[in-house]
């Protein structure tokens, strides 16, 4: 590949006789578009919960109801994206804040969305008749399509990490929405239900797939904490990952919803992680412990609650000065199916 030619006057002469027809010089853009290797808009960023986020949060909730709100969410916004409603360019990311008593009321649309939930318990949330009680570390999906709603009866407030696929829908122009007629939708299935029909490593005989996404919506954390204990007992860690799990639809070993990957990682007190990086620009929450993750010339240290973003091919590692849980999602399962995910083991 050359440079971009030079910019002369017939040429720019020529540029401006053409653009009114619609046209326009790919030799001008061409290597801006076709890099050599990923490039991003997208920044290292980094959120502190517990002195910053939480009390803008907190703050919402005296501001306006869910239910005016719709969905009273704080967007996690790339400061290298500014304007885009995203973290990463492919993905959303916000802090959604649901107080005693209130309800968010049901609706369905294209997008598919994660919950990971931060803080306080107890709340559900609704997927297709079935509600899910939200623990710390639970991750909840709502497939596209699928209608849902949230509520919060204990006396405390509930917050959640939301993740939604809308710069993909965007990206499409795939976007459909409707509300429901009801604020919650009627339920029609007890609690653990589609955990007990399709989380036990069985699914009911003659049962046939209706969707890509998993039928399972709830993964509690105390299950996903209890396999990655054993794991880190049976075995030593992997060099870039440590012990890294990936959130499943139990009936195909997809990802749970098809355009967003899940993870859910522990490193050992310790661990200094081999530098790594991939095509998926990675949203990250701390679970559990305490340690730094170093991007580029970034650190982050990071505590429980606080969350980040590695931008796509941006090599980093993490260290863990304590046990440590990191769980994380992208847009890894989307570029697989493309054939256009990659990754980089630098050292591991
Ligand atoms: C949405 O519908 C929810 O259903 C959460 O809880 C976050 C962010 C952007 C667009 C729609 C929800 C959202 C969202």
């Amino acid at each position: 590949m050359t440079d971009t030619p030079a910019l002369n006057p017939d040429r720019t002469a020529f540029y401006d006789a053409i653009a009114p027809h619609n046209l326009a010089p790919l030799w001008e853009r061409l290597h801006a578009m076709v890099t050599r290797t990923p490039t991003t808009p997208a920044l290292p960023v980094q959120w502190d919960y517990d002195n910053v986020v939480r009390s803008f949060l907190m703050r919402s909730g005296g501001l306006i109801t869910a239910k005016e709100a719709e969905r009273r969410v704080l967007i996690l916004e790339n400061p290298g994206l500014k304007g885009h409603t995203s973290a990463t360019h492919s993905l959303f990311a916000g802090l959604q804040l649901i107080m005693p008593g209130e309800v968010a009321p049901a609706h369905r649309h294209a997008a598919s969305a994660l919950r990971f939930v931060i803080e306080g318990r107890g709340a559900y949330t609704a997927v297709e008749g079935e509600r899910a009680v939200m623990e710390p570390g639970d991750f909840i999906i709502t497939p596209s399509w699928t209608w849902h709603d949230h509520g919060n009866e204990t006396d405390s407030p509930v917050v959640w990490l939301d993740g939604l696929d809308i710069p993909i829908v965007r990206l499409f122009d795939a976007s459909f929405a409707e509300p429901n007629n009801a604020e919650s939708q009627s339920i029609s299935r007890p609690i653990g239900d589609s955990l007990a029909r399709f989380g036990a490593n069985m699914v009911p005989v003659d049962w046939k797939p209706a969707r890509a996404s998993s039928p399972v919506f709830s993964y509690p954390y105390a299950r996903s904490r209890e396999a990655l204990r054993t794991l880190s007992r049976n075995g030593d860690p992997d060099a870039c990952h440590a012990y890294k799990l990936r959130y499943i639809n139990p009936t195909s070993g997809a990802s749970a919803m098809p355009t967003i990957g899940a993870c859910m990682a522990l490193l050992p007190a310790g661990f200094t992680s081999a530098p790594y990086r991939s095509t998926d620009g990675t949203f990250y929450t701390v679970v559990e412990g305490e340690g730094e993750t170093v991007i580029g010339d970034t650190v982050f240290r990071w505590k429980p609650r606080d969350l980040f973003v590695v931008p796509s091919w941006a090599t980093h590692h993490h260290k863990a000065s304590s046990e440590a849980v990191l769980f994380s999602f992208s847009d890894r399962p989307v570029q697989e199916v493309l054939s256009l995910w990659r990754e980089d083991r630098l050292g591991g």
